[in-house]
C-alpha cells in the first residue's frame, strides 16, 4: 500500500515563527517512517514546513496514497481538520485510509472521527501503526486487537481499544532519518536568520513529574532513555552527515540522570565528540557538578523550568521545585559560563499582583540571559484542565477545527485585560533593567521602558480580584 506521513504546520501561515525563524524537522514522524522502514515497509514523508495546503492537496492528488498519516498536535488541529475534510470530498482519494497521532489525539479522538479520520492511534506511534498497516493490507476488518487505537464502530461514535504499552527499550528503535525531509530548506532558514544551523535529537520519552499544566498525552508518565552509547553514535553520524553547528535536545528532562549524563560526557569523549548544543531542564535535577558535566559535553545554553518567581504559585502548579533552586541554578550556570534561558507563565489560577510582582524580583535576581512569558492556558487532559474546566469560555467560532486550547479562557484572577498590561509590564520592567549600567539613568531606552512599566503597573493596580 503507498503509505504517506505528514503533518498540518505551514510556516508561510505562523508570523511569529517567521520572526523567530527556528523551524525543526518534525521528529515524531521521522521516528515512524524509521521504525516502518526497518519493518520493511516503505512510506513517503511529506514534510508540510516549508510547503502550502495547495502544494499539499496537489500530491494527495498526484500520488493517491492508500494510507495517511498525520501527526496533530493542539496548534495544528485547525489545519489537520482542514486536511481531513479535503480527503473526504475529494473524489480521487475516496479509498484513502485516514490515520491520525501524536499528542492532540488522546484528548479528541472522536472529534477527529467525526470529522473523518478513520483510525486515531493514543501514545506512542511506531508498533501501533506497524500492526494497523499489516491489517490494512491484508484486508482484515477486525482491528479489535490493536492496542492503542480508536476508531468508528457500527451503530457508535468510536470504539476505543485497550491501551499499548510503552516500548520497553527504546534503545532498539532506529535513528530517524533527516533526508526524509528537506534539510537544506532548515538549514537555509536557521542560515538566513542566525548565522548558524541547528539540528534536533531525542534521548529520552516522558517524564515523570506531575507539573499541573503539561500535556502527558503521548508518553505519560513513563521514564525511558537510550543508552548515551547509542545517542554518542547517532550524534556522530549526523554531525559526519550535515554538520549542523549545533543541537537541541528535545529531551523533557535533560538531568534528570546524573549518571547519564556522566556516561554521555564519557562516551563523547572516547568518540571524540565535540558538538554544541542546548536542553532544557528542572533546578532540582541540577547541581554545581551537573553544570560543569553541562559544559563540559558542550552544552552552550540550559534551559530551566521556572514558571513563576512565587513559591505559592509553584506549589499550586505542583512543580516541586522552590524558586531558590531555580535562581541558584541559573546564576550557577551563568558562573560556569553556560547561557541560560527560563520559561515563565502569568494568569496561572491564584496568581495575584504580589505574585507577578516576585517573578519580577525573581528575574532581577537571577538574571537569565532569556526568558519566555506566556499566559497560561489549559490543555485538555491536564490537571490544570481539569480544575478550571468549571469555567472555561470556548471561543465565539467553537466547532472542533476552529479553535485550539491556546484559545480556550477561564475565570482567572483579574479580568482578560488585566493580562495585557501585566505581561507589558513584565517585558517592559525587565528591558529596563537589563540596559547596560552606566547608560541606565539617562538611555531614553531605558526611560521609555520604565515609563512603559511604570503606566503599565499603575493600569494594573485598578483591577480587583474577580
Ligand atoms: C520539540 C517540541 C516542539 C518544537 C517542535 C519542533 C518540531 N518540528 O519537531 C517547537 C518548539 C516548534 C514546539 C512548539 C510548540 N509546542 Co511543542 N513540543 C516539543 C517537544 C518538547 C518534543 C517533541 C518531539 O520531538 N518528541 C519526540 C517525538 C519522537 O515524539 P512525538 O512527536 O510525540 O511522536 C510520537 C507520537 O506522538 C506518535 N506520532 C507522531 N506523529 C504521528 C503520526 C501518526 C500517523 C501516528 C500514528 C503516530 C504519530 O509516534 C511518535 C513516536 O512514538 C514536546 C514534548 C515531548 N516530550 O514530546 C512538546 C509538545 C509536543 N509541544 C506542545 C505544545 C503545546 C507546543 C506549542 C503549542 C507551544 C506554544 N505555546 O507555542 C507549539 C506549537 C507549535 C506548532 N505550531 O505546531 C505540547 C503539545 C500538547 C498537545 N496536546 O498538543 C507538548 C506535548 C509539550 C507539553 N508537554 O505540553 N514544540
Ligand atoms: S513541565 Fe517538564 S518537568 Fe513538569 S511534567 Fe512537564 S515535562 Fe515534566
Amino acid at each position: 500500500m503507498k503509505i504517506l506521513l505528514t503533518h498540518g504546520y505551514f510556516l508561510e501561515e505562523d508570523k511569529v515563527e517567521q520572526n523567530i525563524m527556528m523551524p525543526y524537522p518534525p521528529q515524531g514522524l521521522l521516528h515512524l517512517n524509521a521504525y516502518l522502514t526497518k519493518q520493511g515497509i516503505s512510506s513517503t514523508v511529506f514534510d508540510t514546513t516549508f510547503s502550502s495546503f495547495k502544494e499539499l492537496t496537489s500530491f494527495f492528488k498526484e500520488h493517491r496514497p492508500e494510507i495517511i498519516g498525520i501527526y496533530c498536535n493542539m496548534v495544528t488541529r485547525i489545519n489537520i481538520v482542514k486536511i481531513i475534510r479535503y480527503i473526504r470530498q475529494e473524489e480521487s482519494l475516496e479509498k484513502s485510509i485516514i490515520i491520525l497521532g501524536g499528542p492532540d489525539v488522546r484528548q479528541h479522538n472522536v472529534n477527529y472521527l467525526k470529522a473523518g479520520a478513520d483510525f486515531c492511534v493514543t501514545g506512542e506511534g511506531e508498533e501501533t501503526m506497524l500492526e494497523l498497516i499489516m491489517n490494512l493490507e491484508a484486508r482484515i476488518k477486525d482491528v479489535s486487537g490493536i492496542k492503542g487505537i480508536t476508531y468508528k464502530g457500527a451503530g457508535v461514535d468510536s470504539i476505543s481499544n485497550p491501551e499499548r504499552p510503552f516500548i520497553k527499550n527504546i534503545d532498539d528503535l532506529p535513528f530517524p532519518d533527516f533526508d526524509r525531509v528537506s534539510l537544506t530548506d532548515y538549514f537555509s532558514a536557521w542560515k538566513n536568520k542566525h548565522g548558524y544551523t541547528s539540528m534536533t535529537i531525542s534521548t529520552m520519552r516522558g517524564c515523570p513529574y506531575f507539573c499541573k499544566w503539561c500535556s502527558k498525552a503521548v508518553y505519560g508518565n513513563s521514564y525511558r532513555r537510550r543508552s548515551p552509547e547509542k545517542v554518542v553514535i547517532e550524534l556522530s553520524r549526523l554531525v559526519e552527515q550535515y554538520h549542523p553547528d549545533q543541537f537541541w535536545f528535545v529531551d523533557d528532562v535533560f538531568t534528570l540522570s546524573k549518571s547519564w549524563l556522566k556516561e554521555f560526557l564519557h562516551h563523547s569523549r572516547q568518540n571524540k565528540l565535540k558538538i554544541r548544543y542546548e536542553c532544557i531542564t528542572r533546578a532540582d535535577k541540577m547541581d554545581e557538578e551537573t553544570v560543569e558535566l553541562l559544559k563540559d559535553s558542550g552544552c552552550f545554553k540550559v534551559w530551566i523550568g521556572g514558571e513563576s518567581g512565587s513559591q505559592k504559585m509553584l506549589d499550586r502548579m505542583d512543580r516541586r521545585v522552590t524558586a531558590g533552586q531555580v535562581r541558584e541554578m541559573i546564576i550557577t550556570s551563568k558562573k560556569a559560563g553556560i547561557g541560560t534561558g527560563t520559561f515563565l507563565m502569568l494568569g496561572y489560577p491564584g496568581e495575584t499582583r504580589q505574585d507577578i510582582d516576585e517573578t519580577v524580583r525573581h528575574l532581577k535576581t537571577s538574571k537569565p540571559d532569556q526568558y519566555t512569558l506566556t499566559l497560561a492556558y489549559p490543555i485538555k487532559g491536564t490537571a490544570f484542565y481539569m480544575e478550571v474546566s468549571a469555567s472555561i469560555r470556548m471561543p465565539v467560532f467553537n466547532n472542533f477545527g476552529d479553535y485550539s486550547d491556546r484559545d480556550l479562557d477561564f475565570q482567572r484572577t483579574y479580568k482578560p485585560a488585566f493580562y495585557w498590561h501585566a505581561i507589558r509590564y513584565v517585558h517592559h520592567e525587565m528591558e529596563a533593567f537589563n540596559q547596560k549600567p552606566y547608560v541606565k539613568r539617562i538611555s531614553p531606552f531605558f526611560i521609555k521602558h520604565k515609563l512603559i512599566a511604570a503606566m503599565s503597573r499603575f493600569i494594573m493596580s485598578f483591577y480587583n480580584p474577580l
